[in-house]
């Protein structure tokens, strides 16, 4: 099926067709749920070896709803892995790269990855991302928790009227754990911006004064999509650049995929 195709199905019931691909990751693992979720964004690929051999991997295009990935760096697979935390084992889904809303298929194609995740049993997802650090106290290659966001793209991946409550979009709970192997993390508020341009340097000093630390191109609309169903979501960026006008130098994407 060509894209503009997917994402016609995709758009008439996007909920059925994330249950549909849920059923098909089921077979394809031979797992009836997996537990938890973890979306690798540019600059955190390689992460994944650090989780040991999956049980399984394959293309997202092998499940309905799912496009073919375009950015460099971005995988387009997903991988099962058993792993053993304590005395109990879960079932992790590692997805290797997403789709953006710069690349103006929609939202829902946007937020297939964890709509899926949830259908298959996920109750916790993890979503990372490559940033710009807003906070002149960031240094690049710096882990950042996002404690809550600002979305600037003025668009929901929900529809209708649903009023979903985003006062703790970015569980607590979750962060603490985390905080509790790492006490040096710190927390801050990440921007989504539409792209794929980046941002000007008074569009970056606009954000720095409305309570902004971080800025990029990801994360919001899974976050949203993934808590309107019902998951807690944690969130981590990892800083790869100073945002546009904070050190002067021009931005450069090859630094960060
Ligand atoms: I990596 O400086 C990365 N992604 N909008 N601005 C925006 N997205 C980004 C940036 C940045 N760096």
């Amino acid at each position: 099926m060509d894209n503009l195709k997917i994402i016609e199905v995709l758009d008439k019931d996007p909920l059925a067709v994330a249950q549909a691909a849920a059923n098909q990751i089921s077979q394809l693992t031979k797992k009836q749920t997996h537990q938890v979720a973890l979306v690798l964004g540019s600059g955190w690929v390689s992460a994944a070896d650090s989780l040991g051999k999956p049980t399984h991997e394959f293309s997202v295009t092998e499940l309905p709803g799912f496009i073919n990935p375009t950015v460099a760096g971005h995988g387009g697979k997903i991988r099962s892995y058993d792993l053993s935390i304590g005395d109990k084992s879960i079932s992790v889904l590692v997805f290797l790269g997403r789709t953006h809303f710069y690349e103006g298929l929609g939202m829902n194609a946007v937020c297939h990855s964890v709509r899926t995740a949830v259908k298959t049993g996920c109750k916790s997802i993890v979503l990372t991302n490559a940033a710009g650090g807003i906070n002149r106290d960031y240094r690049v290659g710096q882990p950042v928790l996002i404690r809550d966001h600002i979305s600037l793209t003025a668009a929901s991946p929900l529809s209708g009227a649903n009023f979903v409550d985003l006062t703790d979009l970015y569980s607590k709970e979750l962060r603490n754990i985390v905080k509790q192997s790492d006490s040096t993390l710190s927390e801050g508020v990440y921007v989504h911006w539409r792209g794929p341009t980046y941002e000007t340097p008074a569009e970056i000093n606009m954000m720095r004064t409305i309570g902004a630390d971080l800025v990029g191109m990801s994360t919001v609309p899974e976050a949203i999509a993934a808590h309107a169903l019902g998951a807690k979501v944690l969130a981590i960026s990892l800083v790869t650049n100073a945002a546009a006008g904070v050190t002067g130098e021009k931005l450069d994407h090859s630094a960060v995929s």
